[in-house]
């Protein structure tokens, strides 16, 4: 596989737990996403108007500005804000195995035997609303069994994100641990770091354009800022971890992403579907 990153990225990936990388996400894998996006945003939609709580599926609006809009008309419903499972299918699978990103994992991870980690999510965040923004968290909270596995998290928006916008911010420099007890954020309901930690971090804000990746390790503090904007603020994020240390976390949803070693352990998309029958659409 080629690299994708410079030294100098990977130096200061290293040295500071994250990496903003511009422009290193193609145009067909931005469309890969747009369709996940959207047929999610579709099957959210049509719930609603099978519930009666709309009656014009407004096909009128775009991506950023129907969910928005429609969730008001709605009487503001909960649905699954970090969907995951719903997201299943071969477009998602072609997402978590596009050269792009295994490029990109390969030269953060630095090695070519590569595992998706199973755990990806959307993030439809709505305007001003505090159940859909994310605290300061470390990945490994949410999967502990990686605290000492590199398992890299690719954040990918498919719009521009600013401080206006939920653009996240990542705490440089302490991705060398401690990893913190998981807590739970009374106001949001996500998991989170304890305020008597987070209220010191200093965070930096992460601006980036459709087509920038955001790299940070599993241990790295991150947030998302409120989303100040009238628009749904879409992303994706990924993960993945070195096949020989692969967590069982990450493999109960993952698989063997890229492998010279032994390239027939790759699964076809039918097999991976496999790992999903126990778990019914609808949850996490
Ligand atoms: O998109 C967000 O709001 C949060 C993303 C995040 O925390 C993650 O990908 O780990």
């Amino acid at each position: 596989m080629t690299t994708v990153l410079t030294p100098d990225q990977c130096a200061f990936y290293h040295a500071n737990g994250y990496l903003h990388a511009p422009s290193v996400i193609p145009p067909d894998l931005l469309s890969l996403m747009q369709t996940v996006l959207s047929r999610w945003a579709d099957d959210t939609i049509n719930n609603w108007l099978t519930q009666g709580l709309i009656d014009d599926p407004r096909l009128d609006l775009d991506l950023q500005h129907r969910l928005a809009h429609l969730w008001e008309a709605a009487g503001r419903p909960q649905y699954i804000r970090s969907p995951r499972r719903d997201l299943v299918s071969r477009e998602m699978f072609d997402i978590l195995l596009h050269p792009a990103l295994l490029a990109l994992a390969q030269d953060l991870l630095g090695t070519t035997e590569i595992s998706v980690h199973g755990i990806f999510n959307a993030r439809p965040k709505l305007p001003d609303q505090i159940w859909t923004q994310t605290p300061w968290h470390q990945d490994a909270q949410y999967y502990r069994d990686a605290e000492q596995v590199h398992v890299t998290s690719i954040w990918m928006p498919i719009q521009p994100v600013t401080e206006h916008n939920s653009c996240l911010q990542v705490a440089p420099g302490l991705h060398r641990g401690p990893l913190h007890e998981g807590w739970n954020d009374p106001e949001t309901g996500f998991l989170g770091i304890a305020p008597e930690v987070r209220d010191a971090l200093k965070g930096v804000s992460v601006e980036m354009q459709p087509g920038d990746a955001l790299c940070f390790t599993q241990i790295t503090p991150h947030r998302a800022l409120p989303n100040r904007s009238n628009q749904v603020r879409w992303s994706i994020d990924v993960r993945y971890e070195p096949t020989a240390q692969a967590t069982a976390a990450g493999q109960k949803q993952g698989f063997v992403a890229h492998s010279p070693a032994d390239p027939s352990a790759v699964p076809a998309y039918e097999q991976w579907l496999k790992k999903w029958e126990e778990i019914p659409s609808g949850s996490y």
